[in-house]
């Protein structure tokens, strides 16, 4: 594998890359990807996480390489739409972020239709791992519980607890997008598990599986409430199940349990152990992800990132 350095804000170094590389497949996850950070950075949003889709699918275009493209479009474009959500589902977003996914939505549509593109996109929910970001609110979760035990924070701090989120688990989601490619046509998929939950339901979950009651070590800091919340997505994800056989295998406790553990462990504690377990008896061999990545997060631990 080799790692080409590039930048969504330089269209000329796109087409440079892709015609020089002639990838069969791409998988544009680049952008700006947090939601309160959008509100923040308005413009470099718009530009990264909008315009940047529009510079690779034009490099594309221009390049003339028949690369299939996997544009990653988000739930936040639904924003204020009822639940269940699908691919009918109008957009109302929500925030910049929303705003520039569902720009770069229908950039990749009008890609497809005016020039021929294997373009697609996945509408994928929120999807999580030991892997997610710390400042995204259930790795946030999640780590404080491993710190709390290990002494190592007495508090946390978060915003709004009533937000319902349809959280997934990510690797399943990486399947669906590849699935998403290896399509006949190219289209467009709501991916989720159609189960949602609230914040604070998360916060139950995790402190009450390592033993400890959240009420103690959870308090409310408006710093993290966003100036529009989108109160309550859940996927309807039939369309993906019928066309692309695609079903998540781990639920929303169960994604839990993963991540509390994966936390703990990259502290050297002793996790109650569950979530090791679903991984090994769910996906077997399929499944690399107990040792590597608890690994990495071990070193990146001690190089004081963690
Ligand atoms: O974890 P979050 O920051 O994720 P959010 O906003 O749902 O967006 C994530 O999922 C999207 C869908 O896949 C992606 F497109 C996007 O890039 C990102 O990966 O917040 C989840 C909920 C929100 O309602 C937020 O208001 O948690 C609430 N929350 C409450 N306290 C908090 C906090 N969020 C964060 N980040 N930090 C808090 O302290």
């Amino acid at each position: 594998m080799f790692l080409h350095y590039g930048d969504l804000s330089t269209s000329d170094q796109l087409t440079n890359l892709i015609y020089n590389i002639k990838p069969d497949e791409i998988y544009h996850l680049g952008s700006q990807s947090h939601v309160m950070v959008s509100f923040d950075t308005p413009e470099y949003t718009a530009d990264i996480t909008g315009v940047g889709t529009v510079r690779l699918l034009e490099a594309i275009h221009r390049s003339g390489i028949k690369a299939k493209f996997y544009q990653a479009s988000s739930s936040e474009m639904f924003g204020a739409a009822s639940p269940p959500q699908d691919e009918n589902t109008p957009f109302y977003p929500r925030s910049p972020y929303g705003a520039a996914k569902v720009y770069s939505y229908w950039i990749t549509v009008n890609y497809r239709e005016a020039y021929g593109l294997f373009a697609c996109n996945g509408i994928l929910f929120n999807h999580e791992s030991p892997r997610r970001g710390e400042t995204f609110v259930t790795r946030k979760i999640t780590r404080a519980v491993a710190r709390i035990l290990a002494g190592q924070q007495k508090k946390l701090y978060v915003g709004n607890l009533h937000a319902r989120r349809d959280w997934g688990y990510a690797p399943e989601y990486v399947d669906c997008m590849w699935r998403i490619l290896q399509h006949d046509s190219p289209s467009d998929y709501v991916v989720g598990t159609g189960e949602s939950h609230t914040v604070e339901e998360f916060l139950i979950e995790s402190f009450g599986y390592a033993g400890l009651d959240w009420k103690e070590h959870v308090e409310i800091d408006p710093r993290y409430v966003r100036p529009t919340e989108v109160d309550f997505l859940m996927a309807n994800s039939g369309k993906a199940s019928k066309e692309l056989g695609w079903a998540p295998r781990i639920c929303f406790r169960e994604l839990v349990r993963i991540m509390v553990d994966a936390d703990m462990e990259a502290l050297s504690l002793t996790p109650p152990g569950e979530g090791t377990r679903i991984l090994n008896c769910r996906f077997g061999k399929w499944h690399q992800w107990a040792n590597s990545v608890s690994q990495n997060i071990k070193a990146a631990a001690s190089r004081g990132f963690g």
